[in-house]
């Protein structure tokens, strides 16, 4: 299956890496590194994107607003200030799909008219205006499971089933889009590891990754230096690697297509591994 992300298209019949970069101040992992000044700094961004597509990173994910467990939404305004530069700059450096982690119609928008070739958003177009600004770029659009918000969603979150209720809710957006005109070819799935869900919830949805290929979408997931391999092991942000790769061969072997991660090589390799095993 290819997607058409824009100018590029990327085939999906081989697992591919999304590369997380963040445009956050606090983010855990970057630490704003990126940042100087108060804004991302963009020699360092270029020098870290240039860095992950050498690595074997097919798309660079940008977000502009945090979306860890506790965090404080971001004035729209600040998402395209922090976003815009860094979409535009590494559009016109690197040969690579720009993914934008984003919930804000105007960041789509503008996104897309500067280079963007895939929308992801945690919150699947739940925003007002969001399928209707996502259906017009004509990009592709990865739509995730999230209970809650950001800020309290991690309190005590309840299913019954939470692997029925999270593809339900999924195909459920999937036919809002489609029907709003964003084609089913252009959908992918993420169950949304984390957001809203305890551990023993996020182990059970991994247990049913299957099921959720099954739907028919690609589906993507995002486990990289999660707290959930912290909770297993026991390991601080620099040191789950191990515990991600380990999710990453499960995921890729249950058919999941594309890895969001922050370590993109290794994850690449894992990848490339599964693969070969996989191929008939
Ligand atoms: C995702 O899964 N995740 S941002 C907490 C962590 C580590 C990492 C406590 N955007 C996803 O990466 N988009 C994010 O440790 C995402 N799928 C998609 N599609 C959160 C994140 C993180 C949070």
């Amino acid at each position: 299956m290819i997607l058409q992300c824009g100018a590029r298209s990327l085939d999906l019949s081989i697992p591919r890496v999304m590369g997380v970069i963040n445009l956050t101040p606090d983010s855990f992992s970057d630490a704003g590194t990126l940042w100087r000044d108060d804004r991302p700094d963009l020699d360092r961004l270029l020098r870290r994107a240039e860095r992950m597509h050498a690595d074997g990173a097919d798309i660079l994910d940008l977000g502009g607003e945090s979306t860890r467990p506790g965090a404080v939404p971001v004035a729209e305004q600040e998402e395209i200030d922090r976003v815009l530069p860094a979409v535009e700059a590494i559009a016109r450096r690197l040969d690579v799909i720009i993914s934008v982690d984003t919930s804000a119609p105007a960041v789509m928008s503008a996104a897309a008219a500067h280079g963007a070739g895939l929308i992801n958003d945690v919150r699947s177009l739940s925003r007002p205006g969001a399928v209707v600004a996502a259906a017009a770029t004509g990009l592709p659009v990865c739509l995730m499971h999230m209970r809650g918000e950001p800020g309290t969603m991690q309190k005590d979150p309840v299913y019954e089933d939470v692997c029925a209720e999270v593809g339900e809710f999924l195909l459920q957006r999937a036919a809002s889009c489609e029907s709003a005109g964003i084609a089913r070819e252009r959908l992918l799935l993420d169950p949304g590891f984390g957001f809203g869900k305890t551990l023993a919830h996020n182990l059970e949805l991994f247990r049913g990754l299957p099921g959720l290929v099954g739907l028919g979408y690609p589906v993507l997931v995002g486990v990289s230096r999660k707290s959930m391999i912290a909770r297993i092991l026991q390991r601080d942000t620099r040191q789950r690697l191990a515990g991600g790769l380990a999710l990453a061969t499960l995921a890729a072997n249950a058919g999941v297509t594309v890895v969001r991660t922050h370590d993109v090589r290794a994850t690449r390799d894992v990848l490339a591994m599964v693969a070969a095993v996989r191929r008939e």
